[in-house]
């Protein structure tokens, strides 16, 4: 026990000094749970997941499913009990998007987002350009939105900052 929160804080100074972890955060091992509400049940009889048309995802397109619109400029993720977030069609296009049924080898536990989640980006080192990251994927997952306008989801409506760059320190909008 006390030598794992060493472990974890030393380590934590480690990445802390190569760079990697921002001012006021920590660095965690484990996965939290982190939403907005309950776990919605599956039922595979009832369940549904809309791509509009017109619209594109990398490995979609490149598979040839469907044909992007080039007037899409942002994608809104929709999941379960109307929760939306925002992003650009650029980021969603990015090999670092996905569209995630697995996690380690095993399907998505219920709080992670079962059966399909939003994985986006990753938290990139201090100077790289503006990559966002794993707040932004929609757990519960059941459309995509492609829209013209940006269109703010809800924790950006909540009053969250729409990009939240972890290294400025941009909690609220
Ligand atoms: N459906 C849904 N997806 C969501 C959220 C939510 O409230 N509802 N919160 C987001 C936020 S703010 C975070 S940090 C991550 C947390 O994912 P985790 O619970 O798998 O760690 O989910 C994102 N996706
Ligand atoms: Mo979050």
């Amino acid at each position: 026990m006390v030598d794992n929160i060493l472990k974890r804080r030393s380590e934590e100074e480690n990445r802390r000094q190569e760079g990697h972890l921002p001012p006021g955060q920590s660095l965690t091992q484990k996965f939290p749970v982190l939403h907005y509400g309950p776990v919605p049940a599956f039922n595979p009889a009832t369940w549904d997941f809309r791509i509009w048309e017109g619209v594109s995802l990398h490995t979609l397109v490149e598979q040839g499913f469907i044909k992007p619109n080039p007037e899409t400029k942002y994608v809104i993720q929709h999941a379960e009990f109307g929760f939306t977030t925002n992003l650009p069609i650029e980021v969603m296009m990015a090999e670092n998007f996905m569209l995630a049924t697995h996690f380690n080898g095993e399907p998505i536990s219920p709080d992670h987002g079962y059966p399909v989640r939003g994985v986006v980006g990753h938290i990139r080192d201090k100077g790289e350009l503006f990559v966002p990251y794993f707040w932004k994927g929609a757990k519960w997952l059941r459309a995509l939105e492609f829209r013209k306008d940006d269109k703010p989801g809800f924790w950006e409506q909540a009053g969250y900052h729409n990009q939240a760059d972890v290294w400025k320190e941009q909690r609220f909008g």
